[in-house]
């Protein structure tokens, strides 16, 4: 079963050495090291990825295609080890060859191509199909730059390129005998012939779609599925008689306009660039995608007719919404298909899931954009348009409603209605958000196609954020339990009947003693800060934006601050405060969060009533590596989002399943958290959903909040006034107060701050009785398995794709 012996290993690495490098072991450099382990594990992924597709072939099986603009991966090397079971081989290879697996673990760079939660929800998704042997593919863009470098220069966040490609790259296996073109721009004509209507787009700029594939072994299985990326290149070779006319530029114009496509991935989480070039990626990725799909089907099987049967798409979100109209444009151009016909196969094909109701997180696309970039594209789109908005007017009657679920509408395309319109699924990503989706954001269009509505609630890959960052915790478990959660999670629960068992309680503290130690000692490699173990961890992790409320943690630490100021024995107990976030570089309000929450915690470190009290830490260029690093360390999970806003978070999952209690909102998952865990085992606090919408009815006022309550005041009169640093954070105070071309304090962070500086309390009271505390945390562990991302796929695949998986 395992793919390789210590010794196989040994022999393979030198050998890759030497062909590679013309180096023997003892020569070659880590980076060398690091680039043969990746090619000897490629290899024997490729092969498994071999049967794996002749097995697909040979039974005809119904395979899942999940498209995503984003695949956040992190790295590699470590995970596939453990994958294919080789783990401690890999690490006792290298050993006898004179290398540390530690530091060439850390040596690999993450591949970032993603920005946050729905990102890295698609790498861990990936890792479950394969697991559960579903035939399945993911599909995204070869990005030459991932998510940006952040570094944090005077307080202030400042962005480098990720060059992710120079080690990373050797986990791609390029395919260009399997490449697409893409056509962009130019016009259509039409004409008849042999009795059908033709459509040709003439002038059109084509771009050559070249596959990178990456393959995804499963977890105690030989089955490996593939990540395939695309990478732009231009059609046309540089025109080498303008290049030795001298007219350099314009030799190479066309290869430039092609290879800007997979440049770089869009910053922006949660938020809506709408440039041209992001609807170009999306096209170029799609078209490729579906044209690959397609002309492998017809080897198969002779005719796309059967193409809904074989396939099943599932979008993540709605940025590859543009598969609609392309799948319709290759059955009825290419394949010569009725619109019905096409329309039907399309309708039985794609599954959509939302992963946000924020409205400006919502795409749209100007209509002539649309048109001048995808013109044929945008013809079927206006038909599809066309008879969706019959089909509503016929149901509704009700102008109002009509325009609600229209596709296009005042020169604008709407993504969401057009995947609504051409899905066969809709589904949300927590049992709060599907509701929502459902009485609220897509109300009228549930109402007229409620089967099409579901929930999915999101999972993680426990393997990963569990087993293999955390092989302290993985020990314990397997110690007491045996190590069947691996492949049923739910197996966790048997953890449950220690929690009156003083020895694993003392265990579960030890474990969570020295992963702390380890994280300090990792932040002070990296950053140079010094944590204090003995101090509680308490971790506020995720993108920057308003909504998660990082600003709520911040005012809660200024007034932590402040009583200190007061009474220097107002805390007992050492509370350290860490955050990581990125903000989108164009999110100014975000980047100022991130400027004061520098400038608090450097004002707290160079004040002296603080020291062995209190502390906080920004850690630089937050991202999956470092989240490895993080989460088995961590003690509190800040889950704090204004409720309604956070569809789900997975972050939550993550801090859980390592034992941490959450602060939290009953928002998104939280809630079901709370539905395993009960009050008891975590601390909830703030406004409900409801509560929320019926405040902002009758008119929330923060003002008054400020004025009556001394804490708010003062606390937010520090905002003002600022820091040691003499930065003045009177922006924020104007936000909270006044608003600013926004309703003030829009996600009513004065409205909860009291109730959250009451959680924090019980929380830290928590602290002081050890044993509670740990047996809290157990609880956590125990019931975190309803969170793993193998449960989540298995239901995509129940009810949603409609493919067996493997059972365990
Ligand atoms: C769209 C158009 C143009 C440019 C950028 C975008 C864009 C990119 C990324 C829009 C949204 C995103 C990312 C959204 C996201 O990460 N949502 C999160 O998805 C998680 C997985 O379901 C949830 O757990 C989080 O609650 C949700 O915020």
């Amino acid at each position: 079963m395992t793919a390789f012996t210590t010794n196989q290993l040994e022999e393979a690495l030198t050998s890759k050495l030497m062909v590679n490098f013309g180096k023997t072991a003892e020569e070659a450099s880590d980076a060398e090291m690091l680039r043969a382990c990746a090619l000897v594990l490629r290899d024997a992924m490729a092969l498994r990825g071999v049967e794996t597709r002749k097995e697909t072939k040979r039974g005809e099986k119904r395979m899942v295609h999940y498209l995503s603009l984003e695949f956040l991966m992190g790295r590699s090397l470590q995970k596939n080890a453990y994958n294919l079971g080789i783990l401690p081989q890999l690490k006792e290879a290298l050993g006898h060859l004179g290398f540390q697996a530690g530091d060439l673990f850390e040596l690999e760079p993450d591949a970032g191509l993603g920005n946050g939660g729905l990102g890295r929800l698609a790498a861990c998704y990936l890792d479950s199909m394969s697991t559960l042997e579903i035939p399945a593919a993911g599909y995204s863009i070869c990005y030459d730059l991932g998510i940006f470098k952040q570094k944090i220069v005077e307080g202030q966040q400042v962005e480098l390129p990720d060059n992710w490609k120079g080690i990373g790259s050797a986990w791609l296996l390029p395919k260009p005998e399997e490449a697409q073109q893409v056509h962009f721009g130019g016009t259509l004509r039409e004409f008849w012939d042999n009795g059908h209507l033709h459509i040709v787009q003439e002038g059109a700029t084509t771009v050559l779609a070249v596959p990178c594939d990456m393959e995804i072994a499963g977890y105690d299985t030989r089955h490996t599925n593939v990540l395939r990326l695309w990478d732009a290149k231009s059609l046309k070779p540089v025109d080498m008689s303008l290049y030795s006319k001298g007219e350099y530029f314009k030799a190479t114009e066309d290869e430039a306009m092609a290879e800007v496509i997979a440049k770089v991935l869009y910053p922006d989480d949660n938020h809506v660039e709408g440039k041209s070039l992001r609807l170009k990626q999306q096209y170029f990725f799609v078209s490729a995608t579906i044209q690959s799909i397609a002309e492998k089907h017809l080897a198969a099987y002779g005719t796309l007719t059967n193409f809904h049967e074989k396939n099943v798409i599932q979008i993540n979100d709605t940025h590859p919404a543009l598969v609609i109209p392309e799948l319709m444009r290759i059955l009825i151009d290419d394949a010569g298909m009725s619109w019905d016909q096409a329309w039907d196969i399309t309708t039985h094909s794609v599954a959509y899931t939302n992963h946000t109701v924020l409205a400006e997180a919502l795409e749209k696309w100007p209509q002539d954009l649309f048109q001048r970039i995808l013109p044929r594209i945008w013809q079927i789109t206006a038909e599809i348009a066309r008879r969706w908005q019959e089909k509503c007017e016929n149901f509704f009657h009700d102008p109002e409603k009509v325009r609600d679920t229209a596709v296009v509408w005042d020169g604008v395309v709407r993504m969401a209605n057009l995947c609504i319109a051409g899905g066969m699924s809709v589904n949300g990503v927590s049992a709060l958000h599907s509701r929502i989706l459902k009485t609220d954001v897509f109300k009228n269009a549930s109402e007229m196609e409620p089967e099409k509505f579901t929930n999915v609630t999101n999972g993680i890959d426990h393997r990963r954020w569990l087993a293999e960052i955390n092989p302290r915790l993985d020990g314990l478990i397997c110690d007491l339990t045996g190590g069947a959660y691996l492949m049923q999670p739910q197996a966790l629960r048997k953890l449950d009947a220690f929690a009156g068992d003083r020895d694993v309680l003392l265990r579960l503290a030890r474990i969570k003693q020295e992963n702390k130690k380890d994280f300090a000692a990792y932040v002070k490699k990296q950053q140079g800060a010094v944590l204090d173990p003995e101090s509680i961890f308490d971790v506020q992790v995720k993108r920057l934006h308003e909504y998660k409320r990082q600003l709520l943690n911040v005012l809660h630490i200024i007034a932590l601050y402040q009583r200190l100021q007061d009474d220097p024995n107002a805390i007992v107990r050492p509370h350290t405060f860490l955050f990581g976030a990125k903000a989108a570089p164009g999110y100014a309000v975000a980047k100022r969060i991130i400027h004061l929450i520098n400038s608090l915690a450097d004002q707290i470190d160079h004040d002296p009533v603080c020291k062995g009290k209190l502390k906080v830490v920004f850690l630089e260029n937050y991202r999956v590596s470092l989240a490895e690093h993080l989460m088995p360390a961590s003690e509190v999970s800040q889950q704090i989002s204004t409720a309604g806003k956070e569809a789900s978070g997975t972050g939550n999952m993550k801090f859980m399943m390592n034992g941490a209690l959450t602060v939290g909102t009953l928002d998104g998952a939280n809630v079901e958290m709370h539905d395993v865990l009960g009050d008891e085992n975590m601390f909830l606090f703030g406004l409900h959903t409801d509560e929320v919408a019926a405040l902002r009815r009758e008119g929330y006022v923060p003002q008054r909040l400020y004025n009556r309550d001394p804490v708010i005041h003062r606390v937010l009169d520090a905002l003002k006034t600022g820091f040691r640093d003499g930065v003045s954070y009177d922006d924020l105070y104007g936000r909270l107060l006044f608003g600013d071309r926004c309703p003030a304090d829009e996600y009513l962070l004065l409205a909860d701050f009291a109730a959250y500086c009451d959680a924090e309390k019980r929380m830290a009271a928590a602290y002081e009785d050890p044993v509670k505390w740990n047996e809290m945390s157990l609880h956590n562990i125990a019931r975190s398995g309803v969170f793993a991302a193998d449960r989540a796929v298995a239901e995509y695949a129940e009810r949603i794709w409609h493919v067996p998986y493997r059972r365990s």
